[in-house]
């Protein structure tokens, strides 16, 4: 086992760990693109740190890279090759890959297969995966979960730049006077960028705006929100657009020397006006024209977006209207101004640099530019060159649904639970003719495979990452794979000299790849492109080994020792005629409300999830914060469904169902809920969001609005429900409901069902036993039972220490579920212990610690509510006290929130 812990328990503090020790690498979930130091300890645990020396954290962590040693375990890994179920050799495996690849392609020409791969492939595994299908199959079917995810700034970007573009750098974030956070919830998604942000604000005071239809941990910390309509974004810049228009905010001289078509731009923007923003962003004129005065007034100003702005089937055109703004007051690429997408996986933007989309090419150059087609099959010496884009993620899986893609190999992503419609997805694999897929552990997707090749995971694999400021980053390798586990790209390589492309893909190491890679993006562009890293295409396999972090572009010809910071600055840009273009972004009409639908479902992420929870969900602290799919609904639209808090839910649009928690909050928007996108078949009965979610997409970048589906809702008729903490993991799940979590020492499990149940005692023990056979005839089984109210409780015991226990009750179980997952930890409980088990409440000695809030030292809300009550009055003091908050800073919000409860009444008196 190698399950690991972090610094904490390894005794340094954070962003404390010693130079020069252990590994060097980059965190691989979110696209700010942290630098860690692992080291791994004898016992096979790892110490995980901040990279001090890293110019994206310097030092600090959030909570999920900080569990990053907790995510290392064996459980669940893939570890060898799978034909049809059974276990394979990679030869056999390969070849089978590779044969029916070949004669599918022989049979059906070359667009009847495709790929389907991921922002969380490296570089290196992008570059052969886009070489291979573009250059090699001849098909331009090869695309991304970053469909999902970017496809709408980087259309965006091309509209306006000429090119996928981001101009600016972090420390923009920390030298702007306004930050301006549009559909993006940087505290929780972000969160290492957030911290450098609310650094800044404390250290400056810099503004910050959110833009959100919900209240979030971003909007908390800001100066002013602005609870959008869903959807409204286009209005709201448009209005801003007239605003600086008016006001006389244009940067005239910028705009005749670097840019176009203004005119129609400014056009949709006047007919828009601040009326029309008030009308469709639901927000009074008076806020709105307050913000508009604030932007306009604040030269350093940089525009944060991201899925707020892009999962929409307006995304690009919301791209375009931010993008407008800073152009037409020339704030761009300048120290603390610019637009700026911040990138969500660890190298969305790596694979838009090797051209992972389906209408990219390769390095930045353009599939329809006959010029650059010819370049690359030049540069790749290959037999054919792909001449028109290949399929969209939404519409490659309904080729796959429709037969016209009869092989399917998917890499490093879960479609099964995160694409649109999922249902119809899973419908598609389940009837493709031939379905590969690489993975490091058993999910929700897998269970579709042909073929399913086990890839080596981070920590065990080598390359390099491009976070969302342009820095490409080493991920290196500080554990050996497991079992016969490779890295991707040597499995795609592989796989091509078995379809006859021995020569092209002979790579013997990822550096290899990445010279070829670096060389592509210098090959025929003298400053023609914006990708330009030929300055590290001669590396050697020791200065690769050794790469610090280097921001692109960083051209063989640059005489300075770093490129530019910014681009954009004065002009240059990459057209034809080097100016930027304005795009005009008339207002939509409204969509059609379906009544039999009313509410609108927005989705989204968690603090302590990354997304299918293959891995976040191996670690308890995490799944300590929320342990079960939620649903955030506003006190009215629950009041009009009869829906009570911490009720369960039903949740349905026209292609799916989902059951999950209610959380009733002022915080969420009349007329939408909320639903996080994390829960899969793995972790919870129907906690699967993306089943209910529509695949409209937005016509220019084809990504889907997957923060907009109509749906309906209506409370969960349960005839009973119960809350269990369980030493192992059970065997069976045979409930309606159900939501299982790892904990300390065990599980916890939520539960509930529509059928009465006759027998709860045979229930628990079928629960307590595990994968122990027999194992139930070792239990004592301690009860207690008010059969008139519906309540049964158990609490199971083998050899005197506690097996499992269980509430149940006929509505939601009033049971501190943190006090309860602590007693897994608890040595054989006896006598009086046992007996305040079953009653489920804490003993003086015991005293319950309250909802998780800080998962890096594990503090709960009433730890934090006691410190406030002993004096702790703000933030820092609470920290001071119990330690909350002191690490990554991403639960600083909600000890404010708590705060602010507590202080209210002492305030009032
Ligand atoms: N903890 C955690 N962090 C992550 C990830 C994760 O899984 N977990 N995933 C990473 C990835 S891949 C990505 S892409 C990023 C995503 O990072 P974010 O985009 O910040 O995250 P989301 O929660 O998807 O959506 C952001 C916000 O958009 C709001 N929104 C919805 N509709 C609208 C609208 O019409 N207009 C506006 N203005 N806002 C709207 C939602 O209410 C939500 O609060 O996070 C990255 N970081
Ligand atoms: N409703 C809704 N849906 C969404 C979103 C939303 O906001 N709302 N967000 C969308 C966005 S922005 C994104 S980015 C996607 C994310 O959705 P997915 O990409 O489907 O989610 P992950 O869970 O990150 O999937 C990554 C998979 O790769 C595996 N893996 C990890 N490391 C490796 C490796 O080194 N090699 C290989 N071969 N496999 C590996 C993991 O075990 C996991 O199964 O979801 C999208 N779907
Ligand atoms: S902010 Fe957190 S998830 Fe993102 S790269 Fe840094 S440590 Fe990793
Ligand atoms: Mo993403």
């Amino acid at each position: 086992m190698l399950a690991g812990d972090d610094t904490q328990s390894g005794g340094h503090g954070p962003g404390l760990a010693p130079a020069n020790a252990g590994v060097k690498t980059a965190c691989p979930y979110c696209g700010v693109g942290c630098g860690i130091v692992a080291t791994p300890r004898p016992d096979g645990a790892v110490d995980i740190g901040g990279d001090a020396e890293h110019p994206a954290n310097f030092g600090r962590l959030c909570s999920k890279g900080s569990a990053l040693g907790e995510t290392l375990d064996l459980d669940d890994r893939l570890l060898v090759p799978e034909i049809d179920g059974q276990r394979a050799s990679w030869d056999a495996a390969l070849a089978r890959v590779a044969e029916t690849f070949s004669a599918t392609i022989a049979a059906h020409g070359p667009d009847s297969v495709a790929l389907y791969v991921s922002g969380q492939l490296l570089t290196e595994d992008y570059y052969v995966a886009n070489k291979l299908m573009k250059g090699f199959v001849g098909s331009a079917n090869i695309d991304t979960n970053s469909r999902l995810c970017m496809a709408s700034s980087v259309a965006g970007h091309v509209r306006a730049f000429g090119s996928d573009t981001v101009p600016g750098a972090y420390e923009d974030l920390e030298t702007a006077d306004l930050v301006v956070l549009v559909g993006s919830n940087l505290a929780w998604c972000h969160p290492v960028l957030f911290q450098r942000l609310a650094a800044a604000k404390a250290g400056r005071g810099t503004r910050i705006v959110t833009i959100d239809p919900r209240a979030t941990a971003s909007s908390e910390a800001s100066d002013l929100h602005l609870a959008v309509a869903p959807d409204s974004d286009v209005a709201l810049f448009a209005g801003l657009l007239d605003h600086l228009e008016r006001e006389g905010c244009a940067d005239r001289a910028y705009i005749e020397a670097h840019t176009r078509d203004a005119e129609p731009a400014l056009a949709a923007a006047r007919a828009c006006g601040l009326a029309g923003a008030a009308a469709a962003t639901g927000i009074d004129e008076h806020r709105l024209a307050a913000f508009y005065r604030l932007w306009a007034g604040t030269p350093r100003v940089v525009t944060v977006y991201s899925q707020g702005v892009n999962q929409s089937v307006v995304g690009t055109d919301k791209v375009s209207a931010i993008i407008n703004c800073h152009l037409f007051t020339g704030r761009i690429g300048r120290a603390g101004a610019g637009p700026f997408s911040v990138t969500g996986q660890p190298n969305a933007m790596g694979g838009r640099e090797v051209g992972g989309l389906a209408n990219m090419l390769a390095a930045h150059m353009s599939l329809a530019d006959p010029g650059h087609r010819d370049l690359v099959q030049r540069f790749w010496r290959s037999p054919v060159i792909a001449d028109r884009p290949g399929l969209k993620a939404v519409d490659m899986f309904r080729a796959v649904a429709d037969g016209r893609i009869k092989a399917l190999w998917i890499m490093s992503t879960n479609p099964a639970d995160s694409l649109p419609k999922a249902d119809a997805a899973v419908a598609a694999l389940a009837n493709c003719p031939f379905v590969v897929v690489s993975d490091i552990v058993r999910t929700d997707t897998t269970r579709h495979a042909h073929v399913l090749l086990p890839a080596a995971g981070w920590g065990e694999k080598s390359g390099t990452v491009t976070n969302s400021e342009r820095r490409i980053s080493r991920q290196r390798a500080f554990l050996a794979p497991p079992g016969e586990a490779r890295a991707d790209w040597r499995i795609i390589c592989d796989v091509a000299a078995r379809m006859g492309f021995a020569e092209a893909f002979a790579f013997a190491s990822e550096a290899e790849v990445f010279r070829e890679h670096a060389a592509l993006s210098a090959h025929g562009n003298d400053g023609s492109r914006d990708f330009d890293i030929g300055g590290l295409a001669d590396l050697g396999d020791a200065a690769y080994a050794d790469l610090a972090p280097v921001q692109w572009p960083r051209a063989r010809t640059t005489a300075a020792p770093e490129g530019p910071i910014r681009l954009f600055a004065d002009g240059g840009f990459f057209t034809a005629d080097r100016r930027a273009r304005f795009v005009a972004t008339p207002l939509a009409p409204a969509r059609a409300a379906d009544p039999r639908f009313p509410l609108i479902l927005n989705t989204g992420r968690i603090r302590d999830q990354w997304h299918t929870m293959t891995r976040t969900g191996k670690s308890p602290r995490l799944m300590g914060h929320l342990a079960e799919p939620l649903c955030e609904i506003h006190p009215a639209d629950a009041a009009a469904h009869a829906i009570a808090t911490a009720s369960l839910v039903q949740l349905e649009s026209p292609h799916g169902t989902m059951l999950a928690r209610a959380l009733v909050t002022e915080r969420q928007r009349r007329g939408s809920v909320f639903a996080a996108m994390h829960w899969t078949d793995q972790f919870a009965a129907k906690g699967r969001v993306d089943a209910l979610v529509d695949d409209a997409v937005d016509p220019v970048s084809g990504q889907p609005g997957l923060k907009g589906s109509a749906v309906r809702i209506q409370p969960f008729a349960a005839a009973w429900h119960g809350f269990a903490i369980l030493r192992e993991r059970p065997r069976r799940l045979g409930f309606a409901y159900w939501a299982l979590a790892k904990a300390v020492g065990g599980w916890r499990l939520e539960l509930a069902d529509t059928a009465a149940a006759d027998d709860f005692a045979a229930l628990a023990s079928d629960l307590f036993t595990g994968e122990e056979p027999g194992g139930d005839a070792l239990l004592e089984l301690l009860s207690y039972r008010d059969r008139r109210h519906g309540h049964h409780r158990f609490a199971a015991f083998r050899d005197g220490d506690l097996v499992g226990a269980i509430w149940i009750a006929p509505g939601p179980v009033a049971v501190s579920r943190a006090w309860a997952v602590e007693r897994l930890a608890e040595q054989a409980p006896t006598g009086a212990r046992r007996l305040r088990l079953l009653s489920g409440r804490a003993a003086a000695d015991q005293p319950d610690p309250g909802a998780l809030v800080c998962s890096c030292f594990s503090v709960g809300a009433n730890q934090i509510a006691a410190a406030i009550a002993e004096g702790a009055a703000s933030v820092e003091a609470v920290g001071a006290v119990v330690r909350a908050g002191t690490n990554c800073g991403s639960c600083r919000g909600e000890i404010g929130r708590i705060l602010a409860t507590q202080q209210l009444p002492a305030a009032a008196e």
